[in-house]
């Protein structure tokens, strides 16, 4: 039970980890906020506030599933530049990662 519990909080700490130098939201078809600068090899947080279906990519990056109001995509950033994040369902939704 004790070791049971242990990796259940090394999973919850490991995520912790993983998760977040920005966070991104997406609300009223829209990301927020439109611009964020990270660090080489750091990661963004997107999380859908909105009450239905979003979706994110970067062109030659990756290329989410869908993600249903609440979930949340975690991507890091390999090298640096600027890059444009969209979302497939909709196409007017833009933000711009830039890593340094
Ligand atoms: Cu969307």
């Amino acid at each position: 039970m004790r070791t049971l519990f242990l990796a259940a909080l090394g999973l919850v700490l490991a995520m912790g980890a993983a998760s977040a130098d920005a966070v991104v939201g997406q609300k009223n078809r829209a990301f927020r906020p439109t611009d964020v600068t990270i660090n080489r090899g750091e990661s963004v947080t997107f999380t859908n506030n909105d009450s239905y279906i979003h979706q994110i990519y970067v062109d030659g990056l990756f290329d989410s599933d869908e993600k249903a109001p609440g979930e949340n995509l975690n991507e890091t950033f390999p090298a640096s530049g600027t890059f444009q994040v969209r979302c497939h369902i909709h196409p007017t939704m833009r933000m711009t990662v830039h890593v340094r």
